[in-house]
């Protein structure tokens, strides 16, 4: 089915989750619906104090401009604007926007008679976000935990805490995230090289089957996990990336605040040594 006479099938009302038809319709490309419009007004309110800050801050170097969050003393309360009550209702605003593109998503996915496969997936990026930015300060005490918004500011606090915990390579879960980013990206090398070799080929040349495909990977590692599987595997690997990404920085303070390298100690103690 062409694009078009699809699109003119499938855009239809309903399938939304609240507020029935309101904003059930389209403007150009985009899909508005209640969740756009809570999209748009979060968005453009966050955006808009973001450049607040900037206007009443040291500069308009763009990789300088930092939104931090509010000192230390301030522990969970509410701080003045200018001394990070702006990050607090930017934060509010970001996991307002965010939450509201994955119910758009959810929203799209019904029309479509989809899975919420791809809701599901945003939602680790949510996940891992707010654990930064709520989940963690909240356990440490302080919003003065969570991250300022800056190009340059945000990796500032990457780099100091992770030194605050000695050596960071040595956080397990911070292993197991980054082998899942490494895998990800191996996946995805491996399936975007495979496809492209069989369904590509040259002038003259026939498009190959899913069967060559198969072959490939039984002549070279004996297995093939198939065109589905592939797809699930990219989204296991994926999804396993973001969420112990979340654990390795929700356990650096709440649960663990010694250098990370001291947490192998146990292997050292394991009875089985004596
Ligand atoms: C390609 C999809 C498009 C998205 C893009 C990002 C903004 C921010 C706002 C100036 C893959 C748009 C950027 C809207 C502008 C202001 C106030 C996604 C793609 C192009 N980081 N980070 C970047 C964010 C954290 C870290 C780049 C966001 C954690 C390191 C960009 C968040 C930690 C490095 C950026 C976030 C961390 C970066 C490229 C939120 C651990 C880099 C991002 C909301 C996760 C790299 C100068 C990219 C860089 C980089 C955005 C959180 C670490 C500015 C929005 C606190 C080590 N981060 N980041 O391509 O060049 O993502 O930095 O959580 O080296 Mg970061
Ligand atoms: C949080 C982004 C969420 C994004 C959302 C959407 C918009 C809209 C609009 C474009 C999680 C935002 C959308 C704004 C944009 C338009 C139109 C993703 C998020 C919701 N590390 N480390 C990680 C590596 C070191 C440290 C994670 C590698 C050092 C700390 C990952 C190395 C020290 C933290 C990772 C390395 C250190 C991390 C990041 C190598 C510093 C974290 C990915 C090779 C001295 C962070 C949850 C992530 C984390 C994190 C990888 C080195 C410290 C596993 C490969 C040793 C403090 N590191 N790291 O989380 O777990 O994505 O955050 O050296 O906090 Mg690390
Ligand atoms: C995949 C795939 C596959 C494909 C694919 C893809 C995965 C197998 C079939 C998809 C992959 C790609 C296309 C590859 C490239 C993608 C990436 C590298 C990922 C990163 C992506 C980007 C960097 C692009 C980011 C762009 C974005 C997010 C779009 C930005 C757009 C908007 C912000 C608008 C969103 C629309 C909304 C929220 C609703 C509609 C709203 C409007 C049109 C605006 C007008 C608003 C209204 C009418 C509502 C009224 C508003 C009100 C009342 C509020 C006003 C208040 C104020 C304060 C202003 O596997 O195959 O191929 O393609």
């Amino acid at each position: 089915m062409a694009l078009l006479s699809f699109e003119r099938k499938y855009r239809i009302r309903g399938g939304t989750l609240i507020g029935g038809d309101l904003f059930d319709f389209w403007v150009g490309p985009f899909y508005v619906g209640f969740f756009g419009v809570t999209t748009i007004i979060f968005a453009s309110l966050g955006t808009a104090l973001i450049v607040y800050g900037a206007a009443i801050g040291p500069t308009w170097n763009i990789w300088k401009i930092s939104i931090d969050p509010p000192d230390i003393k301030y522990g969970l309360g509410f701080a003045p604007l200018k001394e990070g009550g702006l990050w607090q209702i930017i934060t509010a605003c970001a996991i307002g926007a965010f939450v509201s593109w994955a119910l758009r998503q959810v929203e799209i996915a019904r029309k479509l008679g989809m899975g919420y496969h791809i809701p599901f997936a945003f939602s680790f990026a949510i996940l891992a976000y707010v654990t930064l930015v709520v989940i963690r300060p909240v356990l440490l005490g302080a919003w003065a935990h969570a991250f300022p918004y800056g190009i340059f500011s945000h990796l500032d606090w990457v780099s100091v805490i992770g030194y605050q915990y000695g050596n960071f390579h040595y956080n397990p879960a911070h292993m197991v995230a980054i082998t899942f980013f490494f895998t990800t990206c191996l996946a995805l090398a491996l399936h975007g090289a495979l496809v492209l070799s069989s369904t590509n080929p040259g002038k003259n040349e026939k498009v190959k089957t899913p069967e060559h495909e198969d072959t490939f990977f039984k002549d070279l590692i004996g297995y093939s996990i198939g065109t589905l599987g592939i797809h699930r595997l990219g989204l296991f690997l994926a999804l396993n990336a973001g969420f112990w990404s979340a654990i390795c920085i929700v356990i650096s303070g709440p649960f663990w605040t010694e250098p990370w390298v001291d947490w192998w100690n146990y292997w050292r103690e394991l009875p089985i040594w004596e």
